[in-house]
């Protein structure tokens, strides 16, 4: 997306700050922000309704500065950029910067900032249940992704019974796939659905059964990521039936960034290797 609106140097007496001096007294913050969306159709009708009206969002964000106390200015850009993505639906992308002009530094120095930037991406989960109510542990997830800051699921397949692959002597599973729109990073993604596993889990450990819920990332925009952590794409998903079958119904042409291949000739190719 090439088009975005500006705000440039808009300037708040607010509190936020280490010292205990500058949450009582306050100061001066100047904020920048760099909001990304399509302006074709709003140029186009000549209409506001079809872009975001920037007069609103600098008093948005005046109130945002005013109304919080922040030890960092690290926490307030995020709050701002966070705020404007959940609030603007248009908005693709926002990168604030909030500059401390009189950051009690005590040498002379022009400024100091700091500038985050968010964006909406896609993502791709796998869920996966075995052992309880497995249908219910999966639809709670689902709705905590939901619910979840900076996350809307966007679809969810028909979810299928498949028989164990790997460790066999265990239940059945119930498995799906999710697409979710996210303005979390992979890593932020990662521990916000181990949460939800661990939230599952506990009454896992209470049963001593075997897993009640998996979550895994599938695909994360066309983001290639190997860590300690996370392996995305996920590392053996090629090979998963009960994940290509879900995942085909909501996402046949979605790529695999290193084999470039779509998620239906990845199906395609594993029922013909196992036919
Ligand atoms: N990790 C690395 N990459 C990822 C990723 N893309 N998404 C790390 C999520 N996690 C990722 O996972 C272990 C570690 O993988 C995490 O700490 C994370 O940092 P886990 O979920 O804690 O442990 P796990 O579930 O035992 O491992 P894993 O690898 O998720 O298990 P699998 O390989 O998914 O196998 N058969 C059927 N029919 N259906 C199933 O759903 N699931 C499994 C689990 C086996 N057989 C199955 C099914
Ligand atoms: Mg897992």
């Amino acid at each position: 997306m090439n088009d975005y609106i500006k705000i440039s140097g808009l300037e708040v007496y607010a509190n936020h700050g280490v010292f205990p001096e500058e949450n009582k007294l306050g100061q001066k913050f100047v904020i920048s922000i760099k909001m990304c969306l399509d302006l074709s159709k709003a140029s186009e009708n000549d209409d506001l309704k079809q872009s975001v009206d920037y007069g609103e969002i600098c008093g948005r964000v005046t109130q945002f500065t005013q109304n919080n106390t922040f030890k960092l200015i690290e926490t307030l850009a995020y709050g701002i950029t966070e705020n404007l993505l959940d609030n603007y639906r248009l908005l693709t992308s926002v990168e604030t910067t909030v500059e401390k002009p009189w950051a009690p530094v005590g040498l002379p120095l022009d400024t100091v900032s700091v500038t985050v930037k968010r964006r909406w991406h896609t993502a791709y989960v796998a869920v996966g249940s075995n052992m309880g109510d497995k249908e219910k542990y999966i639809n709670t997830a689902i709705q905590s992704i939901d619910h979840a800051k900076g996350c809307h699921v966007k679809s969810i397949s028909n979810l299928i019974v498949t028989e164990p692959y790997g460790v066999t002597d265990q239940p059945d599973f119930l498995n799906g796939a999710l697409s979710v729109i996210t303005y979390l990073e992979p890593h932020e993604l990662l521990n916000l659905l181990q949460k939800l596993e661990q939230e599952a889990l506990r009454v896992r450990e209470r049963h001593w059964g075997p897993r009640t819920l998996d979550l895994d990332i599938l695909l994360f925009d066309d983001k290639i990521i190997s860590d300690n952590d996370l392996c995305v794409p996920h590392i053996d998903m090629q090979n998963r039936e009960f994940v290509l079958k879900p995942l085909s119904e909501i996402a046949p042409y979605a790529l695999h960034p290193i084999f470039r291949k779509t998620v239906l000739q990845m199906y395609s190719e594993l029922k013909g290797a196992t036919q």
